[in-house]
This record gives C-alpha cells, sequence and structure tokens, in this order.
C-alpha cells in the first residue's frame, strides 16, 4: 500500500549520478567581478544593468531540487542558492504578453525559457551551489537554474536576461532540442522528442 502511494522521483529515460557532469560548449569563461553586470532588457518597462554589489543587495533564497540532464543523468538533492527570478522580474516590470526569456551567457551559449517556467518559485540566479560559492566550471559568478526543465536551461555564466513575446531559440533549441524540456514529458527533442538522436546537450 504504503510503496503504490510513493511519488516517483526519475523522470522517464533518466538514471541517477552522483554528482552533475559539467557540460560547456566551450572554455569557462572567466568571472571577473569588477566588471560583471547583469542587463535585464526587451519588452520591460525599466530595462537595468546591475554590477555585482547590486546583484548582492537583491533578496536572496535557497532551494533544494533534483536536476536532469537531457543526456540522461540526473543528480538528487542540489542545494542552489541566490536571487529568485519573480524579484527580477518584478523589478523592470515585465510586460503581460512576454512568454519567453532568452537567456545569454559570456560563453555565447543561450537557452530560451518559457515565462512560466520561469517565473516559478523555485527558480532562481544562483551564485551557491551545496553550499559554496559556485565553482567556475558550474556557471560563476551567476547561473540560473530552473529545476522543472532540463539543465540546459540553466544557464551558466549569465549576462543577460531578454524578456520577449515572440519566441527566439537559443543554441540547443537552433539545434533540434525542444522549446520547453520538461523532462516528466520527456520533451528531448522539438521532432520526435523521445527520440534516440545522439544528444548533445
Ligand atoms: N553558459 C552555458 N550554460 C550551460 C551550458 C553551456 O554550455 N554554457 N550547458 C548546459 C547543459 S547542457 C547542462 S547539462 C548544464 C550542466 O551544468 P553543470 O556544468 O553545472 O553541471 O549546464 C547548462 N548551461
Ligand atoms: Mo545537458
Amino acid at each position: 500500500m504504503l510503496n503504490t502511494m510513493r511519488i516517483k522521483r526519475l523522470p522517464p529515460g533518466q538514471s541517477w549520478v552522483e554528482e552533475p557532469m559539467v557540460y560547456d560548449i566551450g572554455p569557462v569563461p572567466p568571472a571577473r567581478l569588477e566588471d560583471y553586470r547583469l542587463r535585464l532588457s526587451g519588452e520591460v518597462t525599466k530595462p537595468i544593468e546591475l554590477d555585482w554589489s547590486e546583484v548582492q543587495a537583491l533578496p536572496r533564497t535557497h532551494v533544494r531540487r533534483d536536476f536532469h540532464c537531457v543526456t540522461t543523468w540526473s543528480v538528487r538533492g542540489i542545494v542552489w542558492e541566490g536571487i529568485p527570478t519573480r524579484i527580477l522580474i518584478d523589478r523592470v516590470s515585465v510586460a503581460p504578453d512576454v512568454r519567453w526569456v532568452l537567456v545569454r551567457c559570456r560563453d555565447g551559449y543561450s537557452t530560451d525559457v518559457p515565462i512560466d517556467a520561469f517565473a516559478r518559485r523555485d527558480a532562481l540566479l544562483a551564485d551557491r551551489m551545496n553550499g559554496s560559492i559556485l565553482a567556475p566550471e558550474h556557471g560563476a559568478p551567476l547561473r540560473l537554474v530552473v529545476p522543472c526543465l532540463y539543465a540546459w536551461k540553466s544557464a551558466k555564466y549569465v549576462e543577460e536576461l531578454e524578456f520577449l513575446s515572440e519566441r527566439r531559440p537559443g543554441f540547443w533549441e537552433q539545434r533540434g532540442y525542444h522549446d520547453r524540456g520538461d523532462p516528466w514529458r520527456e520533451e528531448r527533442f522539438r521532432a520526435n522528442p523521445r527520440g534516440t538522436k545522439e544528444a548533445g546537450a
């Protein structure tokens, strides 16, 4: 009885691993806090640019969430700390017809995230992971974490959040990966979502 009531924790097609594997499209860009800027742009009333001290002054949160990469590994219970995405949405007054957030990163990576997933209470811009300052290869100084989607949407080395009413596909989305990427629906690829095409993301 108890067993049948257990909530399934691992999304379909995934396997547990102990540590997240570092996945990067290129070399890890250096994190220089003195010239760090976070830009919030697009369809907003008040576009802003924040330096590192302004980022640090924002309200903070922490979450513990599983992390699912589309290449089929999942890591249990990573603790992320940082700024809730909702704070940033309020700060710039995002227009009501915004549907997507295009995230741009210092390594040239980008990803587009549906606004409902981006705005969830467990989504954040993290500067700490499992109790320590984010390691360079995990996205320092600041990475997006959207735990309800595959990990390719959790962009590292974030520089800009552009709020859009019309979708603009990011790096992996231009290469056939799913617009949304919900691991529970196995939204891996746009065509043939559960396909066996070799996963790069
Ligand atoms: N800027 C940037 N962010 C990125 C990537 C990348 O190549 N560049 N790779 C993505 C992919 S495919 C995954 S699985 C996760 C991996 O996070 P990790 O390297 O911290 O384990 O980062 C995502 N964010
Ligand atoms: Mo990934």
